[in-house]
């Protein structure tokens, strides 16, 4: 049994606030934080010079930043969870209903068409929830619902609408703790709908919450739903004194000061309700946190940008420093080189001058006979001068010292130096990477723009 949850049942659907496919791609116009998430985005991911490429380069491993922001709707089962995420997005998109119409995880998110995912789709579209797949079950367990609808902030939100949770012997096909768990981490916020109800207290729900409390605590909102249901205003007290004493006798619960504002679909039960109806809050809860994770994804990027920035300006430094290094180390390498051959050789053509005339040189070598014979004849002098005895041990001496400089460039290895290929990339990616700074920049002064005062503004 199933209705849409935001309507009377039975009702016709009410065209002020379903829209079975709402907003086509045509229309759509992106606000400014859209604008602003997708361009980070774009930022890190670009597949030539997106700043985790460039991250890469220099040995920075930088995440993904998010397009949106991810709340979990947690509850027992027909705490009005999938009801919550349809009259958000105004599209009957999850089937609602009091029999147990949740039974997996489903990620209800904007696009150009209304589509459903399966698992492994899901997985593709959102490569940081890769890791579910290895939790047994999950994957045949996980849709997504994607919606054109471009209500409220949905452009910038993703819903996890999660299992209906219920005590007792209900077999789930998938560890939904651990799971739970998982989730809560990646979530931006974690909302626990409790319903005034008889499954308010439900043992499993209370177990989940006391476990993501401890870790996630800052990002959990506690709600009275269907508080409309709750009776009378001494009702709704009492439910609510009932649920909050439940949570103190938790020992990982127990905190002063719960907040549970109480909240409820209007028009969902189709008659006037004078409870008070705190839901805006909800909107506000979800809008806030877009608000600092655009704050936040900015930061991230200067942050990440002048990481990446910083080390590649030093591999450059180190790296010119290397070349430097190996231009004196060549150079010294010639000189040494040089001297093991020419040695030997002066050597050779002492002996033969020794022994010879200019002419018999000229014969023998041709017109620079003259000039070699004239540049080694004062060594030949010298040569001769030398008693015979030693000469033997000259020309050994000779022979070692040439061996000697041919050997010592080796002791000389050249460093290694970024390939130029890879030294153009880093190069470029300098530019980029200031040009990222640069958008940060205008970004963040557009993002300012639009909440202060121009008289406020300090460019
Ligand atoms: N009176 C009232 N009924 C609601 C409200 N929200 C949901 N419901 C009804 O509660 C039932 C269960 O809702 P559903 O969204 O399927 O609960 P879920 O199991 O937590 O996803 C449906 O029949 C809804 O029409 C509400 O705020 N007020
Ligand atoms: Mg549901």
């Amino acid at each position: 049994m199933s209705n849409d949850g935001v309507r009377k049942r039975g009702a016709p659907p009410n065209p002020a606030t379903v829209r079975p496919v709402a907003n086509p791609m045509d229309q759509r116009v992106l606000t400014l934080n859209e604008r602003i998430l997708n361009d980070i985005f774009n930022i890190y991911t670009d597949k030539d010079v997106g700043l985790v490429k460039l991250g890469k380069l220099v040995g920075i491993e930088l995440p993904y930043p998010r397009r949106k922001v991810t709340v979990m709707i947690l509850g027992n089962h027909s705490a009005g969870k999938s009801s919550f995420i349809n009259w958000y997005i105004e599209e009957t998109i999850l089937k609602t209903g009091v029999a147990i119409e949740t039974q997996g995880f489903a990620f209800v998110t904007s696009g150009k068409k209304r589509d459903t995912l399966k698992g492994p789709a899901t997985l593709q579209l959102y490569p940081h929830l890769k890791q579910l797949q290895e939790m047994q079950g999950v994957l045949d367990y996980l849709t997504t619902e994607v919606s054109t609808s471009r209500s409220r902030k949905f452009n910038l939100v993703a819903f996890v609408d999660t299992p209906g949770l219920v005590d007792g012997d209900m077999n789930y096909p998938f560890d939904v703790n651990e799971t739970l768990l998982w989730l809560g981490n990646m979530a931006d916020l974690v909302f626990v709908f409790f319903d005034p109800m008889g499954q308010a207290l439900c043992k499993r729900t209370l177990n989940i919450l006391e476990s993501l409390w401890s870790p996630y605590s800052e990002k959990i909102r506690l709600y009275l739903a269907k508080a409309d249901e709750a009776g009378s205003e001494t009702d709704r007290q009492k439910v609510l004194m009932q649920i909050v004493q439940e949570l103190c006798k938790r020992p990982g619960l127990n905190r002063t000061g719960f907040d549970m504002p109480t909240i409820y679909l209007p028009d969902a039960s189709g008659k006037p309700s004078r409870c008070a109806n705190q839901i805006t809050d909800v909107c506000d809860e979800i809008e806030k946190v877009i608000e600092q994770t655009v704050q936040n994804s900015l930061n991230n990027l200067e942050r990440d940008a002048n990481l990446v920035k910083e080390r590649v300006s030093v591999s450059l430094a180190l790296d010119a420093e290397a070349r430097k290094r190996n231009f004196r180390r060549n150079i010294r390498r010639l000189v040494f080189n040089v001297l093991g051959f020419i040695l030997p050789f002066l050597l050779f053509t002492v002996l033969v001058i020794a022994e010879t005339s200019a002419e018999g040189m000229r014969k023998h070598i041709g017109p620079g006979g003259d000039l070699v014979y004239h540049f080694c004849k004062p060594l030949a002098i010298l040569w001769s001068a030398v008693p015979k005895s030693y000469h033997l041990h000259i020309v050994i001496g000779i022979v070692c010292l040439s061996a000697a400089c041919l050997m010592i460039p080796r002791c000389f290895p050249t460093e290694k130096v970024v390939a130029n290929r890879e030294l153009t990339n880093l190069k470029l990616a300098m530019n980029v990477l200031e040009d990222n700074l640069n958008r940060k920049k205008t970004m963040y002064s557009e993002y300012l723009r639009q909440s202060v005062a121009e008289s406020d503004f300090i460019e």
